[in-house]
C-alpha cells in the first residue's frame, strides 16, 4: 500500500439551482469527505490507497463504499454499522462566492470510529499515513483513533501527513487551534491553507508560519496559497511554487484534497519537494473546474498529456 487514510465520508447533495437551500428543489447526489477525496485523487494518479471508515449499514453507506471502491481504492477495512446512519451534507450555491456547507453528521456511523478500526498492520504496510483535522472534531473516539494511528505510524517508520482542514462548523476555534497545533507537532508533513496556518501559529506570513511549525516538530510544511500556488519549507530548503490558473472557478471545495493527492503522488514518485508541490498545485487546479469534490481529479494519463483528445 502506498497510502492509508481514514475519516468520514458523507453523501453530498448538490443543488441544481443557486440560492438559499429552502428554495432548492432538485439536487445531484455524490460523495464528499476530505480523506476519501485524497484517496480517490491518488488512485486516479495510479497509486495503491486504502481508505478506512465506518458507514451506516444503509443505502447511502453502500453508495459511498461502491463509489470509492469503483475508483480503485481499497475499502476492505470499512465497517458497516447497523446502529448509526451514514452522514449527509448539503452545499448551498452562492453567486460568485464559495458555497456554504450544511452538515447532518452528528452521531453518524463514522463518528463511532475508534482506535480498533485502524490496524497497526495496515499502517505498517504503507509508505504514508494521511490524516486530517476533521476527524478529531467528530468525537472523542475519533480523536483517540487519530492519535493512536499517528503512534502506530511512528512505531513503524511510516511518514505521517496532516492536513489541518479546519471546519469551524464542527468545533470552537480555541479548541480547534489547541488540538490541531498539538497534532501538527506530532506529524512529519503538515499541509495547511494560509488561514489555517495563521490560526495554528498566530503568524501571518507563510515563511513565519512554516518556521513555527518546523520548530514545533514537523519535518516539512507546505502552505497552500490558492491562486498564488504554495510555499514549502523543510529544514534544508524553502521556496514559493507558482500555481495554475483556470478559466472559471466553479467550486473550490476539494482543491486542498487534490493538492494533497498530487503532492503525495510526487513524493511517491521520488520527486523533489519543489516538483511534488508543483504537481499538488496542478491537481488542486483541476478540482476547481467542477461542482463536486472529486469529479475533476485527473488520471495520470491526463496529467502526462499524450494523444490529443478526440471529441466527436
Ligand atoms: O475537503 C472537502 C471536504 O471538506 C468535504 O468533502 C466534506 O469532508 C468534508 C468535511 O468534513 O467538511
Amino acid at each position: 500500500m502506498d497510502v492509508v487514510t481514514f475519516g468520514e465520508t458523507m453523501v453530498l447533495f448538490h443543488p441544481v439551482s443557486v440560492g438559499p437551500l429552502r428554495f432548492a428543489a432538485q439536487f445531484e447526489k455524490t460523495i464528499g469527505g476530505a480523506e476519501s477525496n485524497v484517496a480517490i485523487g491518488l488512485a486516479r494518479l495510479g497509486h495503491q490507497v486504502s481508505w478506512v471508515s465506518r458507514l451506516g449499514d444503509d443505502e447511502f453507506g453502500l453508495f459511498i463504499r461502491n463509489f470509492i471502491r469503483g475508483e480503485g481504492v481499497d475499502t476492505s477495512h470499512v465497517v458497516f454499522d447497523p446502529d448509526h446512519p451514514t452522514a449527509v451534507f448539503f452545499k448551498e450555491r452562492q453567486h460568485g462566492k464559495e458555497p456554504k456547507v450544511y452538515y447532518y453528521r452528528k452521531d453518524s456511523a463514522a463518528s463511532r470510529l475508534g482506535p480498533e478500526d485502524i490496524s497497526e498492520e495496515l499502517i505498517a504496510g504503507a509508505k504514508f499515513l494521511h490524516v486530517t483535522g476533521i476527524t478529531p472534531a467528530l468525537s472523542p473516539s475519533c480523536r483517540e483513533a487519530l492519535y493512536q494511528a499517528i503512534d502506530k505510524a511512528k512505531r513503524n517508520q511510516v511518514t505521517v501527513v496532516f492536513d489541518p482542514n479546519v471546519r469551524l462548523k464542527l468545533w470552537k476555534k480555541e479548541e480547534a487551534r489547541a488540538v490541531l497545533a498539538d497534532i501538527a507537532s506530532r506529524c512529519d508533513i503538515v499541509l495547511p491553507g494560509w488561514e489555517e496556518g495563521c490560526l495554528l501559529t498566530g503568524e501571518d506570513s507563510p515563511e513565519r508560519i512554516a518556521e513555527r511549525l518546523l520548530q514545533k516538530g514537523s519535518k516539512a510544511v507546505v502552505i497552500k496559497l490558492g491562486e498564488r500556488g504554495a510555499y514549502y519549507a523543510t529544514g534544508a530548503e524553502s521556496e514559493y511554487v507558482s500555481g495554475f490558473s483556470v478559466e472559471e472557478i466553479v467550486d473550490p471545495i476539494g482543491a486542498g484534497d487534490g493538492f494533497a493527492a498530487g503532492f503525495l503522488s510526487g513524493l511517491l514518485r521520488g520527486w523533489s519537494y519543489r516538483d511534488a508541490v508543483r504537481l499538488g498545485n496542478r491537481i488542486g487546479a483541476y478540482a476547481l473546474t467542477v461542482a463536486g469534490d472529486v469529479e475533476g481529479y485527473p488520471f495520470w494519463s491526463q496529467v502526462m498529456g499524450g494523444r490529443e483528445e478526440v471529441m466527436r
